[in-house]
């Protein structure tokens, strides 16, 4: 019987032409080891990555110098071929002014998670975003503390069921969500604020031109610049793996919306 398709057909026992692509093929030239010990279906990852990719396509890799905050994230401080500076809970916008006060020539970005950078290190972001710093603040947004088993950050929505909101965050009792990247936009001394999200491979894209702006407005000297990344956690929210970029889609970006909220050229 003759096969049903209007497609060259290929000898079942050819070799391929090209070879197949490893996984390691698309690892950017920074990260040193192409694994990391994340839960499978972790937005974090790809939110690392095209932050990575940037620095490089940036040609600033020799005069990068990052610091992390403490969340699964932090995991990639091995990773890296970045220099990497680790920060108490919350204290990365702190350390970083004091990183780039001293050397001017540098590119400094800080990596925070929602617990760390909204939870117990809010004053720390808004001072340094009200001064004006000139350094980068990203912040993977997934709504929990994922690291220490998916508790209620500040940036939970209501409804959203937590290790400590078992019935979904309740307004009466947790109060509500905060917005950073809303409140950041507001303050004078701010060049670049935008959230993007990493669920979608359209929302990848725009997310990485969003810090690539941000590194821009860094290297132009315009103000302190900030990108919050919503990242999926399937094991902090206890859902299935597959369904965490549709749960972030009808879950955290109808009350953190994805774009872009600031951006001052001229600043
Ligand atoms: C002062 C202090 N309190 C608590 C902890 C425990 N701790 C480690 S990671 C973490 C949660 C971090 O959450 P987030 O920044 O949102 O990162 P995620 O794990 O979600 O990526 C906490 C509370 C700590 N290390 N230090
Ligand atoms: S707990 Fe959440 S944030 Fe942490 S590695 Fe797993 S999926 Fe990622
Ligand atoms: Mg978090």
């Amino acid at each position: 019987m003759k096969p049903r398709t209007h497609l060259p057909l290929i000898a079942t026992d050819d070799p391929p032409s090209s070879p197949a692509h490893l996984v390691d093929d698309f690892t950017p030239a920074l990260i040193d080891v192409g694994e990391h010990h994340l839960c499978p279906g972790c937005g974090e990852p790809i939110a690392m990555r095209s932050v990575l990719e940037t620095i490089a396509e940036l040609a600033v890799v020799q005069r990068a110098i990052a610091v992390f905050g403490i969340g699964c994230y932090t995991a990639f401080s091995n990773n890296l071929d970045v220099e990497v500076l680790q920060a108490l809970h919350g204290r990365a916008p702190s350390l970083a002014t004091g990183v780039k006060r001293a050397r001017p020539d540098t590119v400094v970005f800080t990596v925070q998670g929602d617990g760390d950078m909204v939870n117990e290190g809010l004053q720390e972001v808004i001072h340094a975003a009200a001064r004006g710093e000139r350094i980068t603040c990203f912040m993977l947004d997934n709504g929990v503390f994922g690291e220490t088993g998916g508790h209620l950050t500040a940036t939970t929505v209501l409804g959203q069921r937590t290790k400590n909101s078992l019935d979904g965050r309740d307004p009466d009792v947790h109060g509500y969500p905060i917005r950073l990247s809303n409140l950041l936009a507001e303050l004078d001394g701010v060049g670049y604020v935008a959230r993007g999200a990493v669920n979608t491979a359209g929302n990848v894209a725009k997310t990485k031109r969003m810090i690539h702006q941000a590194f821009d407005n860094q290297l132009h000297g315009r103000g302190f610049s900030f990108v919050e990344i919503l990242t999926m956690c399937p094991t902090g929210w206890f859902i299935e793996t597959r369904d965490a970029p549709d749960y972030l889609r009808d879950h955290l970006a109808p009350v953190h919306e994805v774009g872009v909220l600031k951006h001052e050229p001229g600043h």
